[in-house]
């Protein structure tokens, strides 16, 4: 049977997919190049500095591609960046034709690639596979469309929607497998995001826990990945010993204009950097305001690993793009905390609605991904 296209932009996206836990700033991307129904060479982007999926393929082939097809996951790049432009590469490797699953939602790009392709005479056949083109990249997507990062909420509930006992004790609620897979989110995420209110009950390290060789397309002697962590903390109570500042990895908190200098200087010194921004007029640091800044420092991908009322702050100011609940087999009853606490909500007209896109056993527990369906917001895509 002859490979189709979709074959080829399958394999493409598996190829970029190997990028998961690497590529950031840059987006995940695969190229294959297929010549009289063979695959005659591949690539996949590694990390942002480093060759693109495009130029890895050529290069396999000596930037010889007379008569090929490149299938692409997200169009090939026309600017200067870190790397020099994809689109020139392969008009002069001879490539005829160009399959590509989405347009480059970067603004340096943005359908210039295509138009530098179409001119030089080369067939471009766009939209195939575009909704997985799409899913392998949505920090990078909406930064670039929003100037925004995606959120993905991480919780973990009983089976009656209950994260924490009202008293202050802790304990894992979930098994071991469902933590194991949070290690995962974390690996994968630009930033991960908590308030001080976890800091202070939980005092989280927020660090990736794992062995290399779990996270697909990270080579033996490569670094793990290494998430910012980020503290709303709009005054400074983040104790100086906090687990979340002891290791090499990197903190920031971001406070109120209004913070104590001594504190900023204490917590400086404890390896923290600290970011002042506007608070709102209930004294909290504006999220949305956090929200860009990160993604102007080019996070694209943050994991909001938060109690209960961060986590409703986000999810009521439109901000949560994905929410990713652990189910675990156990009641605690109505003396527990509630997975969001959402103040505006009154009632029934007023619920957040959702959409659930998987529901998946990890271990003893259960895996939900639901997506709010937030209405007439601008900053959804
Ligand atoms: C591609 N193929 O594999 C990637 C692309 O700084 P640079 O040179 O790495 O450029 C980064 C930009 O290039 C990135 O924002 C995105 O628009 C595009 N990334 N393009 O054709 C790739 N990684
Ligand atoms: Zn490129």
């Amino acid at each position: 049977m002859n490979n189709t296209d979709v074959d080829y932009m399958t394999h493409a996206i598996n190829l970029a997919t190997k990028g998961l836990y690497t590529t950031h700033p840059n987006p995940r991307v695969g190229c294959v190049l297929v010549k009289a129904g063979t695959i005659i060479a591949e690539g996949w982007h590694q990390r942002a500095g480093h060759p693109h999926a495009e130029q890895i393929a050529l290069k396999a082939v000596n930037n010889h591609a007379q008569g090929a097809t490149a299938y692409i996951t997200l169009e090939p790049c026309c600017h200067y960046g870190r790397t020099p432009p994809c689109s020139k590469a392969l008009i002069a490797a001879g490539i005829t034709r160009a399959v590509i699953a989405m347009q480059d939602p970067n603004p340096q790009v943005a359908g210039k690639g295509i138009a530098q392709l179409k001119e030089a005479g080369i067939q471009v056949d766009l939209g195939i596979l575009e909704h997985k083109a799409q899913a392998l990249n949505p920090g990078f997507n909406k930064r670039m469309t929003y100037g925004l990062p995606w959120v993905c909420c991480k919780m973990a509930m009983s089976l009656d929607g209950r994260t924490a006992p009202a008293t202050k004790e802790r304990q894992w609620i979930t098994s071991s497998a469902a933590r194991h897979d949070v290690q995962l989110l974390r690996a994968r995420s630009a930033a991960i995001m908590t308030g001080i209110g976890t800091v202070l009950a939980d005092d989280p390290a927020l660090t990736v826990r794992i062995q290399a060789t779990e996270l697909p397309g990270l080579e033996p002697n490569m670094p793990l990945p290494n998430p910012l962590r980020v503290i709303l903390d709009s005054r400074l109570r983040t104790p100086t010993k906090a687990k979340i500042l002891q290791d090499s990895g990197r903190t920031l908190i971001i406070c109120g204009t209004n913070a104590d200098p001594q504190k900023i200087a204490a917590l400086t010194a404890a390896g923290a950097t600290i970011k002042q921004l506007p608070e709102t007029s209930t004294g909290q640091i504006a999220i949305e305001s956090a929200l860009r800044w990160l993604a102007k420092q080019e996070i694209n991908e943050v994991l909001l690993e938060s109690g209960s009322i961060l986590a409703g702050a986000v999810l009521e100011a439109g901000l949560v793009d994905e929410m990713i609940i652990y189910m675990a087999p156990h009641i605690m009853g109505d003396n527990a905390i509630g997975l969001f606490h959402l103040s505006n909500i009154n009632n029934s007209k007023q619920r957040i609605a959702l959409e659930i896109s998987e529901i998946q056993p990890i271990g003893t527990d259960w895996r939900i991904r639901a997506q709010p369906v937030y209405i007439n917001r601008e900053t959804k895509p």
